[in-house]
């Protein structure tokens, strides 16, 4: 075997990390519980390349001028496989990149999996989370099908809560700005971190968050999950704004759509909203009510588009030559 390509979506964190305990090893500070999606993808090609020097990164086909955020994943993986080959890793998404839609995270999953198979290195789940964490703190919980816990108090252990056919739910992202973000998440977690003076009760918040969300997903509870959440995002963006300098991703046309979430969830629907690193909505609703849902927020003049998607399998191998 000499190329595989694997594909891995983007997750949605419902329970959010915003501040990292150890920078070196890109730990998180917290623990967070995600949604994994499908028809958002991203596609890693990883080739050996014996006649080349160095691995070498290409991304949505253009060559990046070095391995950036990928070099400590492709360090640990090659140190645990005890690989020392050169590859040509090319990897592409279909939807905007780095404007929060999490593609740091499908990106890196895919890689440590295709990885994995194309050395035949045979990893266990802990350490394909690791390998992933290193490149991005959110990105072990791409390796796993539908809801998904990144537990920091059980040595970042990562799991599946809810499997995607267990509970029939759509995410509705609403893209109201594709443009790539100024701050990236990791600048803003350390500023946040030095200098929020809310950070500590955000970090002393996250047991509650975890017990409440984890109670509302065991019981299939749509509006108390939405409740929860929506109350840890508020949280999160408070962090944001009160940190110096004053970090917000949230635009006017983000608050526009999530008026328009408020005002359909009025109106008798069980659904609920979710902002990221980024001025895009993610509308969380049960897959019944997505048609609907989708036709009121498309016709917010603030909303350029939607992007529909179910909840999603974890990363996978799809092409082995
Ligand atoms: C999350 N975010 O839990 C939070 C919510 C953005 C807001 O994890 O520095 O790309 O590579 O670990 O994982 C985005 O941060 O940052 C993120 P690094 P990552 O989804």
């Amino acid at each position: 075997m000499s190329e595989v390509t694997a594909i891995a979506h983007p997750n949605f964190a419902l329970i959010k990390y915003w501040g990292k305990t150890d920078f070196v090893n890109n730990i998180p500070a917290m623990s967070s519980i995600s949604l994994t999606i499908d028809t958002l993808t991203s596609t890693t090609k990883i080739s050996q390349k014996p006649e080349m020097q160095e691995n070498i990164w290409e991304l949505n086909g253009e060559r990046q001028p070095d391995l950036g955020q990928l070099l400590p994943t492709l360090d640990y993986l090659s140190k645990v496989g005890k690989v020392n080959e050169p590859c040509l890793i090319q990897s592409d998404n279909n939807f905007p990149t780095a404007a929060g839609l999490a593609s740091s995270a499908s990106g890196v999953a895919s890689i440590v999996v295709a990885y994995n198979s194309l050395f035949d290195l045979g990893l266990t789940n802990q350490q394909m989370a690791k390998a992933a964490m290193l490149g991005s703190g959110s990105a072990p919980r791409s390796l796993f099908p539908g809801l998904v816990l990144l537990d920091i108090e059980n040595q970042c252990d990562c799991h599946t809560l809810v499997e995607p056919n267990q509970w029939p739910l759509s995410v509705i992202v609403c893209i109201t700005d594709d443009q790539r973000k100024t701050i990236s998440s990791r600048e803003g977690m350390e500023i946040s971190r030095k200098t929020s003076p809310l950070y500590n009760s955000w970090l002393k918040a996250n047991r509650h968050y975890i017990k409440q969300a984890k109670e509302a997903i065991n019981a299939k509870n749509l509006s108390e999950l939405g409740q929860i959440s929506e109350e840890n995002c508020k949280q999160m963006h408070e962090v944001m704004k009160t940190s110096n300098p004053s970090i917000n991703y949230m635009t006017n046309k983000t608050i526009d759509c999530i008026n328009e979430v408020i005002s359909i969830r009025k109106s008798g629907f069980d659904l609920f909203y979710t902002v990221d690193a980024g001025p895009q909505v993610k509308i969380i609703c049960k897959t019944e009510d997505n048609h609907f849902i989708q036709e009121r927020v498309s016709n917010l003049p603030s909303v350029s588009h939607t992007l529909v998607s179910n909840i999603g399998y974890g990363a996978r191998v799809t092409h082995e030559g």
